[in-house]
């Protein structure tokens, strides 16, 4: 076996894993970051496009955000719709200048493994059997297997601390004593049939409809890129909702005007999304934390998922700055 050692070994590789690992590298902190998956296919997972305030301040202060501002869409509201209405909220107003700015996950992610690449820092993708080990005491560890020339190859990285970055299905929350975690879930009665298409979006700002025929949004990803959704029954599949039947469904839960102005066109990606909320407590065991879908995940419908992600690294970096560089362990006390 393979041993190395770092401060932080981070399990995951997703935006939370990724932006963990480029703040701790501007602090001069050490990690290493283990994924199951390999990096095209993290890449290729078509999720979050909303990003707020504290997400967008934070790219900034890791250095990632210059495309970010010159690829993305800034909004200052959004629409309401109900009653065939639509009411427009204009956020910029009611919060004083805060703004939300359109850029895909998938673009977030692209340009933190480019910066994490070109700053020479190591990412083990395609990592089998990922364990954890040792949290209760001050020295973690990290166990994972890569296939080699040789056939398979065991490693074990030693740190400080854990950063259980590996969203809802990881293996960092499932690790926990079960006496020690508290969880609370509510599941949905209904899944959210999403379609990405290349054509242009109905409106310059995110419309969320409310409809008797249930729940839709319409989000974008660029000016020539849509996302939309809608609400359908969990015992749908994807299968049966031909394009034309999504936009057909699409237009009879819009407004008038909306429904005039929709471009439709072929899909290139067609899901349905159970619809969840769930929170874990604490978020720390020991030597090991969660952050991001690994410790709380909550329906897309409200575009908050990597947002709060974001807000998780944003105090457990700073906290585990403060725990390497000052040897403090306030941060860490109160991060959960
Ligand atoms: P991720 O993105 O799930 O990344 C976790 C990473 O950990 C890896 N992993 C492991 N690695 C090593 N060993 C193991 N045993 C491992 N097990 C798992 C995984 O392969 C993966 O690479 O969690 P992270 O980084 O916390 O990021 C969270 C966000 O991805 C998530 O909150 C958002 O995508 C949620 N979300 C949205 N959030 C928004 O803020 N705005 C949106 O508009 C929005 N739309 C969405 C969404 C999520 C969706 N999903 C998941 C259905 C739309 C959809 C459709």
């Amino acid at each position: 076996m393979s041993t190395t050692r770092t401060q932080v070994a981070i399990v995951g590789a997703g935006p939370s894993g990724l932006l963990l690992g480029q703040l701790l590298h501007k602090a001069g902190i050490d990690a290493a970051i283990v994924e199951r998956q390999s990096g095209e296919y993290v890449l290729s997972r078509i999720r979050a496009g909303v990003l707020e305030q504290v997400t967008m301040d934070l790219l900034d202060e890791a250095g990632v955000g210059q495309r970010m501002h010159q690829e993305g869409l800034v909004h200052s509201g959004f629409d309401l719709l109900f009653k065939s209405a639509r009411h427009r909220i204009d956020m910029d107003h009611l919060t004083g200048g805060k703004k939300v700015i359109v850029y895909g996950q998938t673009e977030v992610t692209r340009d933190l493994m480019d910066a994490r690449q070109a700053a020479g820092l190591p990412t083990v993708y395609e990592a089998a059997k990922v364990t954890v080990h040792d949290f209760d005491t001050d020295r973690p560890r990290v166990r994972y297997e890569t296939t080699g020339p040789n056939g398979t190859e065991q490693h074990e990285i030693a740190s400080d601390f854990i950063a259980g970055c590996d969203g809802f299905h990881g293996i960092c929350r499932a690790s926990a004593p079960r006496s020690a975690i508290r969880e609370y879930e509510k599941v949905y009665p209904f899944g959210w049939l999403g379609v990405l298409s290349d054509t242009p979006p109905v409106h310059h700002e995110l419309i969320y409809a409310n409809s008797t025929r249930g729940f839709a949004l319409c989000s974008q990803r660029s000016t020539v890129r849509s996302r939309y959704y809608l609400q359908v029954p969990l015992t749908d599949k994807v299968e049966q909702w031909s394009d034309d039947a999504f936009w057909q469904e699409l237009r009879l839960r819009l407004d008038p005007e909306a429904s005039a102005h929709l471009v439709t066109g072929p899909s290139i990606e067609k899901s349905i999304a159970p619809l969840r909320s769930f929170v874990t407590e604490p978020m720390r065991f020991g030597t090991m934390f969660l952050a991001g879908d690994a410790a709380h995940i909550v329906p897309p419908t409200g575009a908050k998922g990597l947002n709060l992600a974001a807000t998780d690294v944003k105090y457990l970096s700073e906290a585990l700055i403060e725990a390497c560089v000052e040897k403090s362990h306030a941060g860490i006390d109160h991060y959960s």
